[in-house]
């Protein structure tokens, strides 16, 4: 393995957990398309079940899987982490391992909606409590904990308003009351954010997004600090399914290589459309942690190296203003998902945040006008241009 921790951004992305094949001298990891592993005789296989290094089985480990598990845990400075079959697999990994009977949540209000909805509609059945804050304000993070909070577990920049938590401030509160700190880094990347670094405890992505990038796979992983953490999330993980499939890993790994120049170029477009629409008369708002109007911009400069590549918005008029905007638009594509090559488009309150009640959706600012803008590394004169006349039409 190379030792490559100390060098640039790039270079890690690029070589972090990626050696040649031992076997051939392929480059490229190749996808050990297996289900299980031979064992060289009955002590062998007794010792890698005792905890000896050795494959067994795919759901317990995998080279290819393992390839990319590094890299991010890598690109994280985590001691490890765990390869899941969709975000979702990843966020539940986590709720699983440390919630259960008596123990509480203390978790951001405006959150992906179903990582929401899964606390408010299937965890209570097992005893656990969730109290949802505007985590903006770490003070009511604080106020929110009590003796039974296992999880103080944050999204930010928040989807779909992009609202940041102070990842730092959170961790010294969880820690103060024994709690551990996750941060969902989905919208960041470690391309941008690095809560790890921040004090958090354990990092998890949906990997459908910007590691990916390229609209193709639904995946997750969580990464973790400390090795205690780990084997207590690896232990739950193996044993309740939501793992990878080896050729879902290979994509990913392929996909991560190019994070850095996506994430620079994605982010230049949304900088540029940014500055474009706060000026536009027919745009009532915008929310971006890029524009120096981003009520935490101070924030997003401290714990981020870039605002990323997710703006949303309202229009002059509305709701149905907006549906003009998104049922019109030529090279934004009408569908959720953020984080590929191309720039999707939605409108979160009727999609991907419907299933939260309209009432908690609007106290967590997620509110009927708002259109999210996931961008994407097109020619920045055409999106410019879309919009514009789009816009024009209302
Ligand atoms: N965490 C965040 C912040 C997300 O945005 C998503 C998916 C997930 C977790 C779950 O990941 P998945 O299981 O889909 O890989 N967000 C979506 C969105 O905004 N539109 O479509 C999916």
């Amino acid at each position: 393995m190379k030792d490559i921790q100390d060098k640039g951004i790039m270079t890690r992305i690029i070589h972090s957990g990626q050696h040649p094949d031992p076997a051939t001298g392929a480059v490229s990891t190749p996808i050990y398309q297996s289900s299980t592993f031979a064992f060289r005789d009955a002590d062998h296989g007794a010792a890698c079940f005792g905890g000896a290094p050795g494959y067994k089985y795919t759901r317990l480990g995998n080279p290819t899987i393992e390839a990319l598990e590094s890299n991010i845990a890598a690109l994280e400075h985590g001691c490890g982490a765990l390869g899941a079959a969709s975000g979702m697999a990843a966020v539940n990994m986590v709720y699983l391992t440390f919630l259960g009977q008596g123990t509480h949540i203390v978790a951001t209000e405006s959150l992906y909606g179903p990582s929401r909805m899964i606390l408010e509609n299937e965890y209570p059945r097992f005893g656990v409590a969730s109290t949802f804050v505007d985590s903006s304000d770490p003070q009511k993070v604080a106020d929110a904990m009590c003796d039974d909070t296992k999880l103080v577990y944050i999204e930010t920049p928040a989807n779909p308003t992009l609202i940041l938590t102070d990842i730092a401030a959170c961790a010294e509160i969880a820690h103060a009351r024994g709690a551990l700190l996750v941060v969902d880094n989905t919208f960041g990347s470690p391309y941008l954010q690095n809560p790890l670094e921040l004090g958090a405890d354990i990092v998890l992505h949906s990997m459908t997004k910007f590691i990916n990038g390229h609209t193709d796979v639904v995946a997750g992983i969580v990464v973790a600090k400390d090795p205690e953490v780990l084997a207590r999330l690896r232990k739950v993980h193996y044993n309740m399914g939501g793992t990878m499939d080896p050729h879902q890993a290979w994509l990913v790994l392929r996909g991560v290589k190019s994070l850095g120049l996506r994430m620079e170029r994605a982010q230049e477009n949304t900088m540029q459309l940014a500055a474009f629409l706060e000026k536009h008369p027919k745009v009532s708002w915008i929310r971006y942690p890029g524009l120096e109007s981003h009520p935490q911009h101070e924030l997003m400069r401290r714990q981020m190296r870039g605002g990323g590549a997710v703006f949303s918005f309202g229009v002059v008029g509305g709701i149905e203003a907006g549906k003009t905007v998104i049922n019109n638009v030529q090279i934004a594509t009408l569908a959720v998902s953020l984080g590929g090559i191309e720039t999707l488009i939605e409108h979160p309150a009727s999609m991907t945040h419907a299933g939260i009640p309209a009432q908690e959706r609007l106290a967590a600012h997620i509110t009927d006008d708002l259109v999210r803008v996931a961008v994407g590394c097109e020619t920045y004169a055409d999106l410019e241009a879309d919009l514009a006349r789009v816009l024009d039409m209302i």
